[in-house]
């Protein structure tokens, strides 16, 4: 069968897979950041269509957020699957914190968490013979920087050893992302080099002892897009080796789409790409297509890939901004209803927020609002970060309803259009948002009127732009002395 990149749409950066023997099933796990739930968990039974199961960190005791600066908090996991237990490590940046929880029901609940006395971030974990190494990129004991290394106690996560400088790279900028691999007679560290942006590229070096010598891949780097133009496929990095049922490599790995292919530009986040790769003759790893990600690979298998059109906020789907305040919401079959709080979306805080990752670039959010009690504002935004993000809603004030278009770019809050509206009590007043490549456009209806508000371009919603971490997020919110409820809300893709 023939897929298309990427397997997993929207900003879910930083992805590493494991299989379950026991489920015959692959888990990913990506990195969320600022958002809550913390760590976004899917499962897959051939790599390429994925399913949202749920998150990793559900309470609030597994991971700090409060005050976390937009693209702060959680970072990039790694999941292993050790014994019939799943582990999950990652590293809080905000706290500067490596931690990881462990399960062993993978649909449940996961452990509290355990700290490890490594700096660094990117944890990962190697189980070989029976001990369990703990790697990351950072500082070492003697001081020397690199991807760094220790034993620990899995039960306590107890150092058991130094920490221990393992690897220097390939001579890239920004060596992170490391991930160890017991191959036969050899242990495989494979790592990201060149950043996460255009100059991003997975690195492999290899040896006898999971101790080292390293020596490097005489083909470096075995996988980027650094090269490939025009190609709206970039980013290429961040990868994690895994072999499939029937004995076959693959590399799970995060890279984002550009706008278009001349505009380096990219609002969606960084999203997960799925590369072919290989054990090669010399016993070296080979990926992708002579080391690029191609927007489709063949695999073994006639089974189809399958793509979701229509988002409801079902719960898996939702993205609160931090720790959210739950008395202000309550979710229905079909309706969501929203209480304002004084935080608004410029905050670093928790406004009254649910959203959903944007997946792709064209698509149609809806949301009908048909209560609207107090005064304030309520509606729907297209949210990359506090500093950019646009929005169209319904304000209540002493002169009555009115229907807005905001447009907050680089801090510069504006007011673009702003529409005499009758009660939304009184009448079905629907916000719609349609988006493409290049424009977020937004309308109201109310009655039989439909009324453009105007558009904000998507490139200053970009990662370039807002220079962070995650991606445009599609969301509800409510700010103020307020109550608004919003029926049969969605986002449809083409
Ligand atoms: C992630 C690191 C990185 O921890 O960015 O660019 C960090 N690569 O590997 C956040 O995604």
């Amino acid at each position: 069968m023939i897929y298309k990149n990427p397997v997993i749409k929207g900003f879910f950066p930083d992805p590493s897979v494991c299989y379950s023997e026991t489920h015959k099933k692959y888990f990913l796990v990506s990195s969320t950041f600022q958002y809550f739930p913390g760590v976004a968990l899917f499962e897959s039974g051939d790599l390429v269509n994925w399913m949202q199961i749920g998150y990793v960190l559900t309470r609030k005791e597994q991971v700090e957020l409060e005050g976390v600066n937009s693209s702060g908090g959680v970072f990039a996991p790694t999941i292993r699957c050790h014994g019939g237990r799943f582990y999950m490590v990652t590293n809080n940046n905000t706290t500067n914190r490596n931690f990881y929880v462990y399960t062993d029901d993978i649909y449940g609940k996961w452990s509290d968490p355990v700290t490890v006395d490594q700096g660094g971030i990117d944890p990962s974990f190697l189980f070989d013979g029976g001990k369990v190494y703990f790697i990351s990129n950072g500082t070492d004991d003697s001081g020397k920087e690199g991807i760094i290394q220790c034993e620990i106690d899995i039960e306590s996560g107890r150092k058991l050893t130094e920490s221990k400088c393992i690897w220097n790279g390939s001579g890239g900028r920004y060596l992170e992302s490391p991930h160890m691999y017991h191959i036969g007679e050899y242990y495989y560290l494979m790592a990201a080099e060149g950043g996460t942006e255009y100059g991003h590229m997975i690195t492999l070096a290899r040896s006898e002892s999971p101790w080292g010598p390293f020596e490097n891949s005489p083909r470096q780097p075995i996988l980027t897009n650094r090269d490939k133009a025009p190609c709206i496929i970039q980013g290429i990095g961040h990868g994690d080796l895994i072999q499939d049922k029937q004995g076959g490599w693959h590399i799970v790995c995060l890279g984002f789409r550009q706008i278009h292919p001349w505009m380096p530009y990219h609002n969606l986040g960084r999203e997960v790409f799925l590369v072919p790769a290989s054990i090669t003759g010399d016993r070296w790893i080979a990926a992708g297509n002579n080391g690029v990600c191609d927007e489709s690979f063949e695999m073994p298998g006639d089974f189809a890939q399958q793509s979701n059109k229509l988002y409801t906020f079902e719960e898996v789907d939702r993205r609160f901004l931090r720790i959210p305040d739950m008395d202000n919401y309550s979710f229905y079959d079909d309706a969501i209803r929203l209480t304002g709080c004084e935080k608004t979306l410029d905050d670093v805080a928790s406004p009254t927020f649910v959203g959903m990752h944007q997946r792709d670039f064209v698509f149609e959010m809806r949301a009908s609002v048909t209560a609207f009690e107090g005064t304030g504002e309520a509606g729907i935004t297209a949210f990359m970060c506090e500093d950019e993000h646009y929005e169209a809603a319904i304000v209540k004030d002493e002169g009555g309803f009115s229907a807005i278009l905001r447009l907050n770019i680089g801090g510069i809050k504006h007011i673009e259009n702003t529409v005499k509206i009758g009660d939304v009590s009184k009448m079905p007043t629907e916000l719609i948002l349609q988006g493409n490549n290049y424009l977020y456009s937004f309308a109201v209806r109310q009655g039989d009127i439909l009324t453009e508000l105007g558009s904000g371009k998507t490139k200053y919603l970009s990662s370039e732009v807002s220079s962070g971490f995650t991606g445009t997020v599609l969301a509800l919110y409510a700010v103020g002395n307020v109550t608004a409820q919003f029926e049969r809300p969605f986002v449809k893709y083409e």
